[in-house]
């Protein structure tokens, strides 16, 4: 299967226009590989500046959505709030009606690893996103275990890769065969220009979600992991 390898980069909460400017300046400078798809995800109020500013060969997303299009819906693209498995399928369904692609993340919590519910946690996320789903070309799946989120702990290559095998065959058995070889799986979580490259090589790691960091010029070297 051709599976484009993809990177993005979630800027999250950081980031000030100088700051932001220097790293898109050294992004755009950066030789990035033909076969590679990049993504960056600023701060929502940095989303015109970015995609003003960085190459078009750069997509821009946003971070987050909300589920309507309009509304008095304050603190919804800012809060950290808890939002269960199905306002995150209906947040999938209005961005595709709307005509964007989603990069939809699942992933267990240590809690949840540790009691070996990791499968049935992620496969009840993967179900609620895929009820939502119509064109799967519209989508990239990106595992991210919450332990693994922002805390220097990225998951083992092997680890990754077991996970993302499980849920290529869940798309098998819930979706299809096809959509199954053609969708993009992606792992994020502490993913350094260190951890990289061992991980790119599993076979079913389609890429990467980069948090920390995509902040810093080793974002380059991510987006080259597969090089
Ligand atoms: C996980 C990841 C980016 P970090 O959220 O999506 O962040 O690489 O900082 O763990």
């Amino acid at each position: 299967p051709s599976r484009k390898f993809f990177v993005g980069g979630n800027w999250k909460m950081n980031g000030r226009k100088k700051c932001l400017g220097e790293l898109i300046c050294t992004l755009n400078a950066a030789k990035l590989p033909a076969d590679t798809e990049v993504v960056c995800a600023p701060p929502t109020a940095y989303i015109d500046f970015a995609r003003q500013k960085l190459d078009p060969k750069i997509a821009v997303a946003a971070q987050n959505c909300y589920k309507v299009t309009n509304g008095a819906f304050t603190g919804e693209i800012r809060s950290v709030n808890r939002t269960g498995d199905g306002l995150i399928g209906q947040k999938v369904n209005h961005a595709l009606s709307e005509g964007l692609g989603v990069i939809a993340c699942i992933g267990e919590k240590l809690d949840e690893r540790e009691a070996g519910i990791t499968e049935k946690v992620v496969f009840e996320q993967t179900k609620a996103i895929a009820d939502n789903v119509k064109d799967w070309c519209k989508v990239v799946l990106a595992y991210e275990p919450v332990w693994a989120i922002g805390t220097g702990k990225t998951a083992t290559p092997q680890q990754a890769q077991e996970v993302h095998e499980k849920l290529r065959g869940w798309l098998k058995c819930n979706v299809s065969e096809g959509v199954a070889q053609c969708t993009r799986i992606i792992y994020g979580g502490s993913v350094t220009g260190a951890t990289c490259k061992e991980l790119a090589s599993q076979p079913d790691v389609d890429g990467f979600l980069v948090g920390g960091a995509s902040l810093k010029p080793e974002f380059v070297d991510i987006i080259n992991a597969k090089q």
